[in-house]
């Protein structure tokens, strides 16, 4: 696998929103190689979430980079705002997107990077054409909507699949995973070559020190 580092990446729905500026400055004193924010629009998951106003507060005062994960039917409606708010990378569902290969070419002239997140249930094959138009993958192992569920062993081979197939041909992106990242989970997807790590409440929140936390995250 490649020997550059874990990308660790806190998803601030798990956040304390009491004390949003407090937690952001704990995480990147912690050591958050960027933060993971989830947009849910009651339809296309059966979940509400983040605010745009928080989306865009954390993008304009983080002082790492900001990924928006588009958990919403068509985003490609929606791609031009999270450009502007200043979204490092924007990840978009093939499956609620009738039109994706368009909407990450637009992510991109956005002058943002683009990935596609990919449900459990949604197979290599069914994305592998527009994989050469992506900078990260997210690939899910949980379904998504919710923080606190199970990891579904049933992904693991895609999750392979993905990373070898990540700089062959005109693919050039890397591999994250969303979903039940635990230390053992990572250390088991570090191993397979996945590169980076949605830190929910199976990793980070809830578990004490961010600083300490994350330190051992890293190192497995
Ligand atoms: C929800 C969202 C995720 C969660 C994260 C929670 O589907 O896309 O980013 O916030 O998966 O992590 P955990 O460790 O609670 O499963
Ligand atoms: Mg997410």
């Amino acid at each position: 696998m490649s020997a550059q580092s874990k990308l660790l990446l806190p998803s601030m729905m798990c956040a304390d929103f009491g004390h949003l500026a407090d937690e952001v400055t704990a995480l990147e004193t912690a050591g958050a190689d960027g933060f993971h924010l989830d947009l849910m629009d009651g339809t296309y998951v059966p979940n509400y979430g983040m605010g745009l106003q928080d989306i865009e507060w954390i993008c304009k005062n983080a002082t790492v980079p900001c990924d928006v994960h588009m958990m919403v039917e068509n985003p490609g409606r929606y791609v031009d705002k999270f450009a502007a708010m200043g979204a490092k990378v924007i990840y978009v569902h093939p499956e609620a997107d009738p039109h994706v290969a368009r909407t990450l070419a637009t992510i991109r002239e956005l002058g943002v990077e683009a990935g596609i997140a990919i449900n459990p249930g949604t197979s290599f094959s069914a994305v592998e054409p527009v994989l050469s138009l992506c900078d990260y993958v997210l690939a899910m192992t949980v379904n998504p909507g919710f923080a606190g569920q199970a990891w579904l062993d049933f992904v693991n081979p895609k999750l392979e699949q993905l990373v070898a197939a990540s700089h062959e041909g005109a693919n050039h992106y890397e591999v994250l995973v969303d979903g039940n990242c635990s230390p053992e989970r990572i250390a088991q997807a570090s191993g397979m070559g996945v590169r980076g790590f949605v830190l929910g409440t199976a990793g980070l929140f809830g578990r004490g020190d961010y600083g300490t936390t994350m330190a051992a995250l890293r190192a497995l």
